[in-house]
């Protein structure tokens, strides 16, 4: 077992050093923003992920999970922090990740190993972190071991993920691979795979993300081919994958989230070969604009009527608004009227009246409201996320509360009989 110091405590850091301390490592837990180790000191789990707190408090119980006011020294370091993405300048801003390359040089000693987690552009962990770390006057590959191993869990099944997922690591040399893939065997039970250098393990990330991103480009393509040939994208994309080598995603309002929607421009820092990457991008960030197509063909005034989203957070059965389409779509309409989010401009008079509602989000800056007060006199409702609770939904409990009878189904979660039956007009995307 050994000594670990995991540098950010977000939606990765926080449970990867659970994991560690749960199998006997010697944890040391650090974040930049001290409220994070405040918060988790009152026994504040801030990060909203199914059994994550039980898995949390058993950490700290074991006495093998310590938080940290400031990094120590220790045989592995564990880098899990933000890499956020200006996509108007296309650049990634990488300062998380030199800070603690900053921190860690002065107290790096010999034989220790200095792992990248964050997602970041090719070439980051030996084009921006080695030189940070040389400072110290030793050398990667030589005196300390120095690998990029991405995280690939799905928030909503990250503690599961974390032990059964396969592994990528990618090291300067041999020896620096060895000793990350040695730490990660303590918990990891999938099969642990090495490539040649960090730069492929970034790269291999990158368009893991990118697959799944284009493929739902692909996908909200289609759905808006099959409105145009006025049939249902749903059943043509589940026939389609009868074919046992096609296997189309689902379309929806967009895709949300801190990685899918980030992660494919990563590629295009260093490359001018963006092309189908870039358009598929595109094309899902245009689905909004195609739902409010769909809201304008079945009501008489878009700008006069009233709209429910129900559903802010970025996917189903999370709290996490990060890039929502819910909350893009929100902003779209309501330029002006009602101000249920924050808009991002002035807005002008008569744009339609816009409540949210979301059952797992939790956050004061929006005027989120009851399923009963967002739905009541409401002209249409738009299903935004594929929560649970909104496959549940009454038609008749909502029909009667609503001025018509309008339901658009981004995530088809709903019978569209069943609903039609009780009166609706039911559109899916
Ligand atoms: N979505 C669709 N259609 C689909 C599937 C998803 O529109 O068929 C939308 C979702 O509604 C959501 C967005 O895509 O808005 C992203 O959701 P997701 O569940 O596909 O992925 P994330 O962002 O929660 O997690 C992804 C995962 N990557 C892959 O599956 C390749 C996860 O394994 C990564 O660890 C994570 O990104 C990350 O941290 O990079």
């Amino acid at each position: 077992m050994s000594s670990v110091c995991v540098h950010g405590l977000g939606y990765i850091g926080l449970p990867t050093a659970a994991m560690l301390a749960n199998y006997g490592h010697d944890v040391y837990g650090y974040d930049a923003d001290a409220s994070v180790i405040s918060e988790l000191r009152d026994g504040e789990v801030h990060v909203e992920e199914p059994g994550l707190r039980a898995f949390v408090t058993q950490a700290f119980e074991s006495g093998k999970l310590e938080l940290v006011e400031e990094i120590v020294p220790a045989k592995y370091h564990v880098i899990c922090v933000p890499t956020p993405f200006d996509r108007e300048e296309m650049t990634p801003d990488l300062s998380y990740v030199r800070a603690v390359g900053d921190a860690v040089s002065p107290i790096l000693r010999t034989g220790d190993t200095v792992i990248l987690e964050s997602t970041v552009p090719p070439g980051t962990t030996t084009g921006t972190l080695q030189p940070i770390l040389e400072e110290s006057g030793l050398t990667a590959g030589k005196d300390f071991a120095l690998v990029h191993c991405p995280e690939t869990v799905l928030p909503g099944n990250i503690i599961t993920e974390l032990r059964q997922n396969a592994r990528i690591v990618g090291g300067v040399n041999g020896i620096s691979t060895e000793s990350a893939v040695h730490l990660y065997e303590s918990f990891v039970e999938a099969e642990i795979r090495t490539t040649s250098d960090p730069t492929t393990a970034e790269f291999v990330k990158l368009i893991q993300n990118t697959f799944r991103d284009t493929n739902i480009g692909l996908a909200n393509e289609i759905a808006r081919l099959a409105h145009d040939y006025g049939i249902d994208s749903r059943e043509a994309i589940e026939m389609a994958n009868e074919h046992p080598r096609v296997d189309i995603l689902q379309p929806g309002p967009g895709v949300g989230g801190h990685c899918l929607p980030v992660d494919p421009w990563f590629l295009g820092v260093d490359s001018e070969a963006l092309d189908l990457i870039a358009t598929a991008r595109n094309v899902n960030d245009g689905m909004v604009e195609f739902v409010i197509d769909l809201l304008a063909e079945e009501l008489d005034s878009l700008a006069d009527s009233r709209i429910a989203i129900l559903g802010v957070a970025y996917k189903g059965n999370v709290g996490d608004t990060r890039m929502s389409p819910g909350l893009r779509l929100a902003r779209e309409l309501q330029h002006g009227a009602r101000q249920a989010v924050p808009a991002t401009d002035g807005g002008t008079p008569g744009d339609p009246s816009v409540s949210i509602h979301d059952p797992h989000v939790d956050d004061p800056t929006l005027d989120l409201q009851s399923l009963e007060a967002a739905t009541t006199d409401a002209d249409a409702v738009v299903i935004a996320t594929d929560h649970d609770e909104f496959a549940e939904l009454d038609p008749d409990a909502l029909g009667q509360r609503m001025a018509q009878r309008t339901i658009i189904d981004t995530k088809a979660i709903l019978a569209p009989d069943q609903w039609r039956e009780a009166g609706f007009t039911i559109r899916r995307v």
